[in-house]
């Protein structure tokens, strides 16, 4: 039986990674598969949108470099809301230099995203020693890595050998736990998929974003997890509001593949 076919539940209790587990259990719990990707460009903001849209998400996705006023405060905060809410802090930092390099980036550097970042991705352009070197800071600490065998924007390179080569690197390396794109890539070790570019209405935006549905993602193309920034907290939204909407059709478009 297919990955696709079983339950969150399921697959938790069954996974030897014990992030994934923790996430697994997490989307169960609150009946969740949204990440809420922020993308605000102040502490306040970031902060105030985690607190509100925080009860509806499995997963905060953050680009830290956009907070203009960044300061280790600001992580401190963001970690006591994912504890008091339940979710996990995805730093979508799109690694992509040689291994020792990403090492520094990873660990070092005014950010120190493996210390508060449960799951951080990378392009794997440079080859294997990308994930060789972040693994050699990340996994120590229990963290979880992401390959961008896909990106949901307009003529992007991402495609055929290139991505199949994405899956060939994650199945062979224990750090990696998944990948970013628009469908389930591969049966191998339940390496789980969370998709950008989700939108119930808009079909895209002025610099080649593509949307796609929930349904079309979840249910359709098998991916785990709906990943929605303007969707939700985009100019006359009600954050609340749109949050508690993608979580439902998000959770719908599971329960619908489940009956398949
Ligand atoms: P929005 O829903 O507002 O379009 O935001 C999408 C988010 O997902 C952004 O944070 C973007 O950096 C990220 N993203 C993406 O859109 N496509 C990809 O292929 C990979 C991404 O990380």
């Amino acid at each position: 039986v297919s990955y696709s076919q079983m339950t969150y539940a399921q697959r938790g209790e069954q996974h030897s990674h014990p992030l994934v587990k923790q996430l697994f259990a997490t989307m169960e719990r609150k009946k969740s598969n949204l990440s809420l990707a922020a993308d605000v460009s102040t502490k306040a903001e970031l902060l105030g949108l985690a607190d509100k849209v925080g009860p509806y998400v499995c997963v905060f996705k953050t680009h830290v470099d956009v907070i203009s006023d960044f300061d280790s405060d600001l992580v401190d905060q963001l970690a006591a809301l994912a504890a008091k809410h339940d979710f996990l802090i995805f730093e979508d930092r799109k690694f992509a230099d040689i291994g020792n390099t990403v090492k520094l980036q990873y660990g070092g550097g005014m950010y120190r995203i493996a210390d508060w970042a449960h799951i951080t991705n990378c392009h794997v352009i440079p080859g294997e020693g990308i994930i060789q070197g972040l693994a050699e800071v990340g996994m120590p600490k229990g963290r979880g890595l992401l390959l961008l065998a896909e990106m949901s924007s307009k003529g992007m390179l991402a495609t055929g050998a290139y991505t199949e080569k994405n899956v060939d690197m994650a199945i062979a390396n224990e750090f990696v736990i998944g990948f970013i794109g628009s469908r389930r890539f591969t049966e191998e070790r339940d390496l789980i998929t969370m998709t950008p570019g989700v939108g119930l209405h808009a079909s895209g935006d002025a610099l080649g974003q593509q949307y796609r549905t929930p349904e079309m993602i979840v249910t359709e193309n098998g991916s785990d997890i709906i990943i929605v920034g303007r969707g939700i907290y985009g100019a006359g939204k009600d954050p609340i509001a749109e949050a508690q909407r993608y979580r439902e059709a998000g959770w719908n478009a599971y329960l619908k593949r489940l009956a398949q």
